[in-house]
């Protein structure tokens, strides 16, 4: 609804969107009416993130407004809740694995199609970028693990300690039932997956996470691979997702979005499609987990899906940053 009345809303004096119209066709038989269509709006710079991540959104933002790449505004923006320590599924104060580790996975996709990422990573908190610097500095794609630390002394990052003492005392309490059962939208859900166009047009994405809390040792999740947890595809869009990465890494997520948009759906329908592959691969087991995408086209259309209620999302555009409920699949 409040995608529509921003589009409704949308004027050609309007900061940072640029429209044209082109006539693409006359009746001639009837009362040689020109059909004028809108076919290259553009709405641009723009930021959109998974959870509700006003401060990641508007440092994005602040970077695009200064003039810089969508690959630096997502970085940036994802590198805001890393350093939080409030946020227990991303960076320092993530939630650990069983054995108390806290490994962090992240992920970054430029305008070119380059690719880097880092899983299973102790002890850096900026594992995006990390992430870059794999994509820049390497001749690989992902490094995991002591190789993706080491690397990441080598290029000047600090060794730091991630398990902060609430989120000691989290698994501390976890083991007592030492129960591994992730609750749908309470625990595990703030991964920050973000997509950006800049003045220029161009697309980046990113993902960063601590995965899923309690999870074993040496679990990954979607969030760094190409194609689940994120993919941009600069002549088309970018997707990426959250929520339980085991089901996102067999439906290829994100990939499978930009391929729907590719194809002409709307980024809205092509989440919807994403989500519903989801649920039919799954039989009945998508009662127990969420996963949740957004998507953005090259127009700068959003849109976001999930399966259960209360996924949400930010937008920062035309100056304005501001969380929308995502609609949702299972209305049982
Ligand atoms: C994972 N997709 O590791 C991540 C978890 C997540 O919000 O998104 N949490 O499976």
């Amino acid at each position: 609804m409040d995608r529509r009345r921003f589009l409704q809303n949308a004027s050609l004096s309007t900061l940072g969107v640029v429209a044209t119209t082109s006539v693409i066709g006359c009746n001639n038989s009837t009362k040689n009416t020109a059909v004028v269509v809108s076919t290259n709006t553009v709405i641009k710079p723009i930021v959109i993130a998974t959870w509700r991540v006003p401060n990641a959104t508007a440092k994005a933002w602040e970077v695009l407004q200064n003039g810089g790449s969508s690959l630096d505004a997502v970085e940036q923006g994802c590198m805001i809740e890393e350093a939080d320590v409030k946020n227990s599924s991303v960076g320092k104060g993530g939630f650990p694995d069983r054995d108390g580790n806290v490994t962090l996975d992240a992920c970054i996709m430029d305008k070119d199609g380059n690719y880097g990422a880092v899983i299973c990573v102790q002890n850096i908190t900026h594992v995006i970028s990390l992430a870059r610097k794999v994509m820049e500095k390497t001749p690989h794609v992902i490094l995991a693990g002591d190789g993706a630390e080491k690397f990441g002394y080598e290029q000047g990052f600090k060794k730091e300690n991630l398990l902060t003492e609430s989120s000691k005392k989290a698994w501390e309490k976890w083991k007592e039932t030492s129960q591994y059962k992730p609750i749908i939208n309470i625990e595990n859900h703030d991964t920050i997956g973000m997509l950006a166009i800049d003045s220029n047009g161009d697309i980046s994405g990113a993902c960063t996470t601590s995965g899923l809390s309690y999870k074993m040792a040496g679990r990954v999740g979607d969030s760094p691979i190409i194609g689940s947890g994120l993919f941009i595809d600069n002549e088309i869009g970018g997707a990426t997702a959250t929520g339980m990465g085991e089901e996102v890494l067999k439906t290829v997520g994100s990939f499978l979005i930009v391929e729907l948009m590719r194809q002409g759906k709307t980024p809205q329908k092509a989440c919807e499609e994403a989500v519903r592959r989801v649920v039919k691969k799954s039989g009945d087991r998508f009662k127990d987990f969420q996963v949740g995408f957004i998507a953005i086209n090259k127009q700068g259309e959003t849109g976001a899906y999930c399966i259960h209620e209360w996924f949400n999302y930010n937008v920062y555009k035309q100056g304005e940053n501001k969380n929308y409920k995502s609609t949702y699949f299972n209305k049982a």
